[in-house]
């Protein structure tokens, strides 16, 4: 119970924004409600909101090689591939990686004015989000671009259950967005005993949960999208042990799933190495 407390004292230090605070986050989509707040804007108390999420052991199953001119803002895997969206003015790309040589493979990049943020696929289909442009990029599987839709406030995170998209935006908000238009279906506040976690970033869609990445932390959290409690919290600090370090190395983000294999991936921004982890309690 100590750990937990101390990871959520780390989390709300870092984020700046436990016990109700408004946080620096990104804009909040017209018409949904605040962080804090249920779609209906009722402050979320019950008890089982209220439980304490699992603080989850981790190992290091392997480690693959990641370009580590990568500022990772998105990442999921599809076709024996690893898939990553990157940030930062004329850095931003979609791309992909070989597992096994580290290979990356270059298939679009955005103009200079746009910042890359979160990736997913949703059928054949590619979204690409934007941090400020309010735009998201829709490409083919070949990194061909078909469409860009606009839409309100900041990108950061996005992730799919195969039918539906999934999109933060730097809040404790996670929205449940339409794929055609990017309106806001519903919101989800992410709470941890009550408290809304701001800063939730990268996601990916896990054995019906959603995984995020809390930005300026090396820390997951494990939420539930029905409720947007956290069940579980990842601390993944000592992945910074086993990289090299210099002065561009940033923080942990990107979550990648392989569900034909179970296997989970994470990395960060200009990180040289990619992880495959598995946690226990
Ligand atoms: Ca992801």
């Amino acid at each position: 119970m100590k750990k937990i407390s101390i990871i959520l004292a780390m989390i709300c230090s870092a984020a700046a924004a436990c016990g109700g605070g408004s946080g620096s986050g990104g804009q909040t989509p017209a018409g949904q409600s605040a962080a804090g707040q249920s779609a209906a804007g009722q402050p979320k108390t019950s008890a089982a909101e209220e439980a304490a999420p699992v603080y989850y052991r981790h190992r290091v199953v392997a480690e693959y090689p990641h370009s580590k001119t990568s500022y990772t803002q998105g990442l999921y895997f599809s076709d024996g591939l690893l898939w990553e969206g990157t940030g930062q003015w004329g850095e931003s790309h979609l791309q992909t990686t070989d597992l096994s040589t580290g290979r990356r493979k270059v298939l679009a990049s955005l103009p200079r004015s746009e910042f890359g943020e979160g990736i997913a696929l949703l059928g054949d289909t590619i979204y690409q989000l934007t941090w400020t442009s309010g735009k998201a990029h829709l490409y083919d599987r070949s990194g061909r671009l078909h469409r860009s839709i606009d839409y309100r406030g900041e990108g950061w995170g996005i992730t799919t259950d195969g039918e539906r998209l999934f999109m933060s935006d730097g809040s404790a908000m996670i929205y449940e967005i339409d794929p055609v238009t990017f309106k806001p279906r519903r919101g989800i506040a992410v709470m941890s005993q009550g408290r809304p976690i701001e800063n939730i970033n990268e996601l990916e869609w896990i054995d019906n949960r959603i995984w995020a990445n809390v930005y300026l932390t090396s820390t997951i959290v494990i939420i539930d999208p029905a409720t947007g409690r956290v069940e579980g919290i990842v601390d993944l600090s000592d992945l910074l042990q086993r990289i090299e370090i210099d002065s561009t190395t940033d923080v942990l983000n990107g979550i990648a799933y392989d569900a034909a294999t179970g296997r989970i991936f994470v990395t960060g921004k200009y990180w040289n190495k990619l992880f495959e982890i598995e946690i226990f309690e």
